[in-house]
């Protein structure tokens, strides 16, 4: 108990309900919340308590939130200092939906944060739209990756990626194309590692749910997992930012600055710059965007 009293800095690991786990100096460690709000990635300062449980006495200053808005429309944090989107998607079953990798690419942006698109299960025959569909946004500058059933050349490959840019990646995706997978394949020492030693502090066994966490990759690199998380819909995006995040299409020489680059509009290079079903994407993702917009105006 000799700490006791000693104010550290850390980083919240893992969050479960009025507990986090804090990643301090001398390793993970128990915390209860006293009225603050912590959210998994955030940076904290605690006062340890081993055995008791420590206490998070403040919640340091942001670089980036990841947020959605309740059914009230108020803003939720669900995650604090990621560095990047993992925006994974399947080959098919689900189908690849190219709709909704270019939301999550937009608030991404918003959000500043890094994005990269993961095409899972590989191992599934990928049809030609689907590879037209990455190789648009890859142009646009967007990281493309390829996983899948048996592929451990396209998993070293992702590992690599996450290695060398390090910070946590949260992933996000629609249900099904394999997150839960993915993880595990990440992370082969899950239950063996350090990870499975920061789960045991719970004192309920590994095999505990957890509302959000944050894993260490093999090789170096960190995935987020939350259930708010991967089912987060990308909400509350604005005209605006479709212009200004949408991959390939926010560089561009037109007339006016603020061009939306909608069809026939003054002086815009769109049409002759960019590739035509990037454009069509653009365009069909800002017109729902603007829909929504307008639907939630008086
Ligand atoms: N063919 C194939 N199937 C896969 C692959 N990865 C995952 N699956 C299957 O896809 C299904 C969904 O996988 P999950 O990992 O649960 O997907 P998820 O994205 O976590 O789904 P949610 O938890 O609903 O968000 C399971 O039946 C997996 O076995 C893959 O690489 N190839
Ligand atoms: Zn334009």
């Amino acid at each position: 108990m000799g700490r006791k009293g000693i104010s550290l800095e850390g980083r919240v690991l893992e969050t479960r309900g009025r507990r986090v786990v804090v990643e301090g100096p001398a390793g993970p460690s128990v915390c209860f919340l006293s009225g603050q709000r912590a959210v998994v990635g955030d940076r904290v300062r605690f006062e340890d308590a081993p055995g008791t449980g420590g206490k998070l006495l403040e919640v340091l200053a942001r670089t980036t939130t990841l947020s959605r808005s309740d059914a009230q429309g108020r803003e939720q944090v669900l995650a604090a200092n990621l560095r990047g989107l993992l925006i994974v998607s399947s080959v098919s079953e689900p189908p690849f939906r190219a709709g909704l990798v270019d939301r999550y690419l937009v608030a991404a942006g918003v959000a500043g944060l890094e994005t990269a698109i993961v095409l899972n299960k590989t191992d599934l025959p990928i049809g030609d739209d689907v590879e037209a569909e990455l190789s648009l946004r890859e142009a646009g500058g967007v990281p493309v990756l390829r996983v899948g059933r048996g592929d451990e050349a396209g998993l070293a490959a992702l590992q690599a990626f996450l290695g060398e840019r390090p910070g946590a990646w949260a992933l996000v995706g629609h249900s099904g194309v394999g997150k839960t997978s993915l993880v595990a394949r990440l992370c082969p020492e899950i239950d063996v590692g350090p990870v499975a030693a920061v789960s045991d502090y719970w004192g309920t066994g590994r095999h505990t749910t957890t509302a959000s966490r944050i894993f260490g990759v093999e090789g170096g690199g960190e995935v987020v997992d939350s259930p708010g998380i991967r089912s987060f819909a990308p909400a509350g995006l604005a005209p605006d930012d479709v212009r200004q995040f949408f991959p390939g299409m926010f560089a561009l020489g037109c007339k006016f600055r603020d061009c939306r680059h909608r069809p026939g509009e003054e002086g815009c290079v769109a049409d002759a710059e960019v590739p035509a079903d990037l454009v069509a994407s653009y365009r069909r993702l800002l017109a729902e965007i603007q829909e929504i917009d307008r639907r939630s105006r008086p």
